[in-house]
């Protein structure tokens, strides 16, 4: 048996500050069309993918940054990608800032099926880098004062003759999120992210990142027997350096495509969700051998608890 999913993984290179909405948004329709040819069921966007990475900014007062944020999705100017990728029958899943309408700030990713309808919202779990203007950074990483974490946690939603999960960038280095979807029996996680090269907290890291993209994403992959599809939206952006090498990933943890550059580039693979059992069926097959009784530590405590 094989459920075939032709996935595309529609990297993004730099969206600088003054690229309009509609500028992006033709280039996702770009995408789409390439993704068309490639006969793809479903393609997938980075994180924050209608704007450039505003929480590498300050700013006192934060309505100054509300025009980075979508209260509406579909918008106006959204619509034509909605609307492009229903009469090519592609799904798609497209990360952007939510504003909702009782002022609560999200960073959000969204599934789309291929007859347009909006099959799931996914907020983010884990809010990386700080709350405060740090000045003495070389750029600021303040997705803590620009984004509040979802309390909704991971669904997994049945889409695309599938089990699909979503997670957003910096969850993709915690185990949890891929278990609690593994859990609900996922086989298809979608991440996309914005990861500068540059840690500034411990500079040593920088050399490490596609190393530790790659470490995370498979390790969640194998260890869940999912599919993993992680994209970024890489290169110069701003002045500030961003990996690319977006990749799908096996459930066996391979990776089976992975892009070249940093700028918009489209991969693919044929996905086969019927792989997943392989895994799980057999040496993760989490019923016979998980042991839940001895790691109530993982929900019952935070931090680092030395005795
Ligand atoms: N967007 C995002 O979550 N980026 C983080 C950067 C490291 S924390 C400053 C990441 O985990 O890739």
């Amino acid at each position: 048996m094989s459920r075939i999913i032709t996935i595309g993984a529609a990297q993004l290179g730099p969206i600088q500050k003054e690229h309009s909405r509609k500028d992006v948004v033709e280039r996702l329709i770009h995408l789409l069309r390439t993704a068309a040819t490639a006969s793809c069921d479903l393609v997938v966007f980075p994180e924050l993918a209608l704007t450039t990475f505003f929480p590498r900014w300050f700013v006192d007062d934060i309505t100054e940054t509300d025009h980075y944020y979508e209260t509406e999705m579909p918008s106006p100017v959204t619509q034509p990608l909605f609307d492009e990728a229903k009469q090519l029958g592609i799904g798609f899943c497209l990360g952007y800032a939510e504003l909702t309408t009782d002022g609560h700030r999200f960073n959000t990713q969204i599934l789309v099926e291929k007859d347009g309808s909006v099959v799931a919202k996914y907020r983010k779990v884990h809010i990386p880098g700080h709350e405060h203007n740090e000045p003495n950074r070389p750029f600021q990483h303040a997705e803590r004062y620009y984004f509040e974490p979802s309390m909704e946690g991971f669904g997994v939603w049945k889409a695309f003759d599938a089990r699909v999960g979503m997670m957003i960038c910096n969850d993709r280095r915690w185990p949890e999120s891929y278990r609690v979807m593994g859990l609900q029996g996922v086989e298809l996680i979608l991440c996309g992210y914005n990861t500068p090269i540059h840690y500034v907290p411990d500079p040593s890291q920088d050399i490490l990142q596609g190393f530790h993209n790659a470490l995370v994403m498979q390790s969640g992959a194998y260890q869940n027997g999912s599919w993993v599809v992680g994209v970024a939206k890489g290169g110069n952006e701003e002045g500030v350096d961003s990996l690319g090498q977006s990749m799908i990933v096996a459930p066996s943890g391979q990776i089976v495509a992975q892009a070249l550059t940093t700028d918009d580039e489209l991969i693919v693979a044929r996905c086969d969700m019927d792989w997943c059992a392989r895994y799980t069926g057999t040496l993760f097959d989490f019923e016979k051998y998980r042991r839940p009784e001895v790691y109530g530590r993982i929900t019952s405590q935070r931090g680092v608890i030395k005795d």
